[in-house]
Order: C-alpha cells, then sequence, then structure tokens
C-alpha cells in the first residue's frame, strides 16, 4: 500500500522538495496551505508537481481545524514545516510568533493523541535553538540558548515534540536543521536576497544591495538534500532527534563575495551595510555536527557551499532574464 503524507508549509521552499521527495517514492500527498485571498502555489509550480499534490486548508491557529484535516486524510506520516520563519520578523511579532511556530507544532501534536497516536510525526526544529552557541560545533547534546522569539518559540516546539515522545510513545521526531538554501528560498532571507541582487545588478536592473551585518556565520547547505533527511528519520525503527548541517561554516561577506564573483562582479562595489537590517540580538557563529544523522540515518550532504552559490546565482540569472 503507497503511504500517505500530509505535509504543513506545503507553499513553502521545504514543503515543495519535501513533496517532490514523496511524489518519487509513490506516496499520496496532501499538502496543507494556510487560507488567504491569493493562493501562492509558485513554488509547487516550479517544480512542476502542483497538480499531484492534494491541497487543504488547515491553519497552525486551528486546533478543531487540525482535527478534521487529520481525520479526513488519515495521515501515516505528517511533517510539520509550518512556521512564522523569519527571525527578523518575529522581533517585531513575538507573540503571532510564539502562537504558530511554537503552540502551532502543539496544536499538531495533539491533534496526532486525539486522532491516532500511531501517525509519525517530523517536527521541523532550527539550529536558530543554539543561538549563543555553548559548544562549536554543535550536536543533539548541545545546550540551547535561544536569541530570538523565533527561537525561543523553536525550542518550546522541540520539547514539546520530545514530551509527546516520551509521555504518550508518539513516534516524534524533531530535525535540528541548520540553515538550508536554494532556489525556492524565500527572498527575505540574506542568501536569495544576495543571489537575486546579483542577477539583477548583473542585468542592469539594480545598481546596490543594502545587507546587515556581514560577520554573522552560517552552516549553509543546499535544502534539496535536507528533505531526505526528514523523510529518513520518519522511516527508522526508534524516534529520535538529529543534527543535519554541513560541518562548515561561512560568513554572510563570504557568501556575498562568492555571489559576485560567480557574474565577475567585485561584491565591495555593491554592497553597503544598513543598520535596518541588524537584529536587537544576533546569533554569531553556527556549524552543525551531523555525526549521528550520518551513522544511523546513512545521510550525508553532497553539495559544497561554492556549488550552492552557484546554483542560486544561476537560477537567479535565469529568472530575471540576464542569461
Ligand atoms: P518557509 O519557506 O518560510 O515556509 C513556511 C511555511 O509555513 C509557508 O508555507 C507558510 O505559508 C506556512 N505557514 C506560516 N504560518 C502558517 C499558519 N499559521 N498555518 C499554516 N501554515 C503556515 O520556510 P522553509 O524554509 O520552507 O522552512 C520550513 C520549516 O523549517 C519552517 O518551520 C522553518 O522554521 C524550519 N527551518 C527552516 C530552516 C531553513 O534554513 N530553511 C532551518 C531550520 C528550520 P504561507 O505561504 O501562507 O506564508
Ligand atoms: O538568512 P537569514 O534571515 O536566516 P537565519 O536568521 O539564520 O534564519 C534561517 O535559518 C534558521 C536556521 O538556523 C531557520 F530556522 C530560520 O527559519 C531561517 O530559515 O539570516 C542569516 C544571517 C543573520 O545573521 C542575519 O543577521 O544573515 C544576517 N543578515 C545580514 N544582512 C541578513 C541580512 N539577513 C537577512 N535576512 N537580510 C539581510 O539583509
Amino acid at each position: 500500500m503507497p503511504k500517505t503524507a500530509l505535509i504543513t508549509g506545503i507553499t513553502g521552499q521545504d514543503g515543495a522538495y519535501l513533496a517532490r521527495l514523496l511524489l518519487s517514492k509513490n506516496y499520496r500527498v496532501y499538502g496543507a496551505f494556510r487560507r488567504s485571498s491569493v493562493l501562492n502555489l509558485e513554488r509547487l509550480d516550479y517544480l512542476g508537481i502542483r497538480e499531484r499534490v492534494e491541497l487543504v486548508p488547515l491553519d497552525l491557529l486551528d486546533l478543531s481545524g487540525i482535527v478534521r484535516v487529520l481525520d479526513r486524510v488519515k495521515p501515516d506520516e505528517v511533517y510539520n514545516l509550518a512556521a512564522q520563519s523569519f527571525v527578523a520578523v518575529s522581533f517585531e511579532q513575538p507573540v503571532v510568533t510564539g502562537d504558530i511556530t511554537g503552540l502551532g507544532a502543539v496544536r499538531m501534536l495533539e491533534g496526532i493523541r486525539l486522532v491516532n497516536p500511531k501517525i509519525r510525526f517530523y517536527q521541523a526544529s532550527s539550529s536558530e535553538m543554539f543561538g549563543k552557541v555553548q559548544a562549536v560545533p554543535q550536536n543533539e547534546k548541545t545546550p540551547f540558548y535561544p536569541r530570538s522569539p523565533y527561537a525561543a518559540a523553536k525550542l518550546y516546539a522541540h520539547w514539546m515534540t520530545v514530551n509527546y515522545r516520551e509521555a504518550y510513545g508518539i513516534f516524534a521526531c524533531s530535525g535540528i536543521l541548520f540553515n538550508h538554501e536554494s532556489p525556492l528560498r524565500g527572498l527575505e532571507f540574506v542568501t536569495r536576497k544576495i543571489t537575486h541582487a546579483v542577477a539583477r545588478i548583473k542585468a542592469g536592473l539594480e545598481r546596490e544591495l543594502r545587507l546587515g551585518n556581514l560577520e554573522a556565520r552560517r552552516d549553509w547547505g543546499y535544502a534539496q538534500e535536507y528533505v531526505e533527511a526528514m523523510w529518513l528519520m520518519l522511516q527508522q525503527d526508534e524516534p529520535d532527534d538529529y543534527v543535519i548541517a554541513t560541518g562548515e561554516t561561512h560568513s554572510v561577506r563570504e557568501f556575498a563575495e562568492a555571489a559576485f564573483a560567480a557574474v565577475n562582479l567585485d561584491w565591495r562595489e555593491y554592497v553597503k551595510t544598513d543598520p535596518a537590517f541588524y537584529r536587537p540580538a544576533e546569533v554569531d557563529l553556527l556549524v552543525g555536527d551531523a555525526s549521528r544523522a550520518k551513522g544511523k540515518l546513512g545521510w550525508c550532504p553532497k553539495v559544497t557551499f561554492q556549488e550552492l552559490v552557484g546554483i542560486m546565482v544561476e537560477a537567479d540569472l535565469e529568472r530575471v532574464g540576464g542569461k
């Protein structure tokens, strides 16, 4: 029997890549979206899978709706990817971020407990939870120190995932994913903001790029590879939590330098720093140790930092018609 999966956050970067992966494995895929006046299915269109995903309205703020969807769809696996996922906005909207990103995950877990505790559950946890890092590199045993309302909300969701596993025996896994990027990354995140600007500058459509803290360091991987780790976690005999990362760290400055260099431009001529993009509290350095995922899941990243930058610049050049 083919399995059935429900993905929350189907309109986001990871939702689209995960849906494609599960379809390739012959899953029946339900994609949950929140109702709005305009439904954004751009990413599903980009991957050419819009018609193959069965769309269901579901808002993480609404427990009764979650229960109804779980009851109707009868998934074997639920991937909770929906969130208010932009760290900068979480400082402006801490309450709604807590409600969606934190309590939203608990509503999903509670829905599963009420409807069918045999459903396997994946929670999209984040390296942001390490925040002001207590060890380098960070692994599953590293203490957390969240530095934003987003990270604090994710940490609550993370511990509630562990709690539902221990208290109710639910097969619940938390993937502590480090930053992962792609041509489908939202334009508000720094990597895509850079590659999009590079393509527009190269095409003569823009003249400068305004960024915040250039010294922040992130462990950037390729989103397509990271959704495979999500699936692998739910195929194990026992539920567990895993760090997913490349083990390499680069600064925002290095990313910008590489992206401009990919089109033979010198980043220093175009990048301006702007205090508007600084955060009230910053995460200075993230670098993950994914040894457990390698040992238990057989997962390891393949695309290098330079290749990732190249893939993203190339895709944005095509989009703006600058090639
Ligand atoms: P994304 O592109 O920002 O997608 C977020 C998704 O959540 C969108 O589909 C959004 O729908 C949906 N959403 C927001 N509020 C909702 C609500 N109240 N009810 C239902 N859906 C709602 O994020 P992503 O990069 O794919 O990341 C996927 C998940 O992994 C997120 O939980 C993120 O926090 C987490 N994560 C991401 C990374 C990373 O580097 N990408 C790393 C670690 C963890 P709309 O289209 O309607 O806004
Ligand atoms: O691209 P970012 O906005 O990603 P951030 O804050 O690391 O969060 C992303 O990764 C997390 C995993 O660790 C996810 F959980 C989360 O959902 C999201 O996907 O910012 C990266 C760094 C920050 O240090 C930021 O201060 O880039 C710095 N930065 C410098 N200038 C900028 C900018 N970030 C943005 N978005 N825009 C700028 O102009």
